[in-house]
């Protein structure tokens, strides 16, 4: 290696040290680790412009906002020569479905498996640090594109619905890295890319979203809609179904996936309680009888706008409007009434959907001289009666 004045260790670490790295890794219930250099991440870069230029990341900032940052691991640390890579499995057991209306919430968001993922790295981290080299963590964050880097140093293949793969494991995992001023051996091999002639995953999406082998346009991607604030739109309404956060469908049609699912479980699958996250089935009424603060206690580890529970209020009509049997009982009568009356013309607007779906015109024409334009867009929108 060669002389590097910001970094007073240039050497490559021992392989006795890095499969230190990996046991402590492993004994941190982390599944998978990988290395790779800290060098810019071109093609991501190129992928981040190329999205932003075409529109398909719509108004998502994340690693979309600043490329140049999100790609370059040496902007995050200075010096920086290594990244370590690490993927830790959030394949939670499905639960059954309850008898009250309910919303269904997406795999990844059923548990906080960031904190577990995040504490892990910490560790590792500080061991670095006290072994004299700089180490910064980052998991789900706006400074380094993970999926990319995931796949540099090894740990799996980008699926054709742009999820990485872990050969053998399948894609549940959350990815998580630490930007290093060791120097670790990087990998020299991509995963083999394991998709073949497989397409399920394309086919399956409820809103044709994947418009390219390894591309999602967020604009019809359920996952970034259910997060985006403002109006729902009106054309992917009924697609959402009931999930409240997240979608799964071009995971949970995927071969590795199905077939790993009864088997592959994280390692303390029995020491995570639904108290540490929602669950799979969360009360559909409850998220819209209770107050902000209840909201934000039982969702707010979730990526709401502004933390504005209100987005999860709007998502819920929608559900409500897919979901409610026919003919509506007195209580979701009730709520949609209470909606149709709320001061916030996106809410009342939602609720107007639901109720013209669910076939209660007469409460709908409460709204009919409503003066907001979000209303009056909505009168002039399709029904789809249910
Ligand atoms: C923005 C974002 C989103 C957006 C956009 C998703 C997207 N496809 O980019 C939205 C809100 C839609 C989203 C949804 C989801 N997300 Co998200 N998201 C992110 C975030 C914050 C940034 C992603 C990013 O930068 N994308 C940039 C684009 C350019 O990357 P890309 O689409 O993967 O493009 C690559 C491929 O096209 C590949 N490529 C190039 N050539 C070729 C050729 C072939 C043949 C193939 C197949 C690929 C390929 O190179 C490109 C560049 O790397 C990351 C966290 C992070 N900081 O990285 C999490 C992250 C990607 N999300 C994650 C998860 C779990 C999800 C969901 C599964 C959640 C859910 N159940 O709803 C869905 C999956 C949707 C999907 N099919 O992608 C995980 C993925 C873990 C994994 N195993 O892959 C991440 C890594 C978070 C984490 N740290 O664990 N997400
Ligand atoms: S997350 Fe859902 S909507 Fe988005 S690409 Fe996958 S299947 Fe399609
Ligand atoms: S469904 Fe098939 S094509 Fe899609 S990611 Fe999985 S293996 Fe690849």
């Amino acid at each position: 290696m060669p002389p590097d004045d910001q970094n007073p260790r240039p050497e490559t670490v021992s392989a006795e040290y890095a499969a230190s790295i990996i046991e402590m890794a492993r004994e941190l219930g982390l599944d998978r680790v990988g290395f790779t250099d800290a060098t810019v991440l071109e093609r991501a870069r190129v992928a981040l412009h190329d999205r932003v230029d075409r529109g398909l990341s719509d108004s998502m900032g994340f690693t979309f906002r600043n490329p140049e940052r999100s790609t370059d691991p040496r902007r995050a640390v200075e010096g920086a020569r290594s990244v370590i890579v690490a993927a830790r499995s959030y394949n939670v057991p499905d639960e059954e479905h309850p008898t009250h209306l309910s919303a269904t919430v997406a795999r990844y968001a059923r548990i906080d498996q960031y904190t577990p993922l995040r504490q892990a790295l910490q560790k590792i981290a500080l061991r670095l640090r006290a072994d004299g080299y700089r180490a910064v963590v980052f998991a789900d964050e706006n400074d380094l594109v993970d999926r990319e880097v995931a796949h540099r140093a090894g740990i799996g293949w980008f699926g054709k619905n742009a999820n990485l793969l872990l050969p053998g494991a399948g894609s549940f995992f959350s990815l998580g890295s630490i930007v290093t001023t060791a120097v670790f051996a990087p990998a020299t091999q991509p995963a083999p890319d394991g998709c073949g002639t497989c397409r399920l995953c394309i086919d399956a999406c409820p809103t044709a979203a994947i418009v390219d082998i390894g591309v999602v346009d967020a604009r019809r991607c359920l996952a970034w809609l259910v997060q985006k604030p403002g109006v729902f739109p009106v054309e992917f309404r009924e697609s959402l179904g009931d999930r409240i956060y997240g979608c799964d469908d071009c995971q949970s049609t995927c071969p590795p996936n199905v077939r790993l699912a009864p088997r592959h479980r994280p390692r303390d699958a029995a020491e995570l309680p639904v108290a540490i996250g929602p669950g799979q089935h969360v009360d559909l009424l409850e998220i819209l009888r209770v107050d902000d603060d209840r909201l934000i206690e039982l969702y707010g580890r979730w990526y709401l706008a502004d933390r504005d529970p209100m987005w999860l209020r709007r998502n819920a009509l929608v559900i409500l409007g897919n979901v409610a049997p026919v003919p509506v009982d007195d209580s979701v009568r009730s709520l949609l009434r209470h909606y149709l009356g709320s001061d916030v013309s996106i809410l009342r607007a939602h609720a107007l959907w639901a109720a013209r779906r669910l076939g209660l015109d007469d409460l709908a024409e409460s709204l009919r001289d409503d003066p907001d334009v979000v209303v009056r867009t909505e009168w002039a929108g399709p029904v789809i009666p249910r």
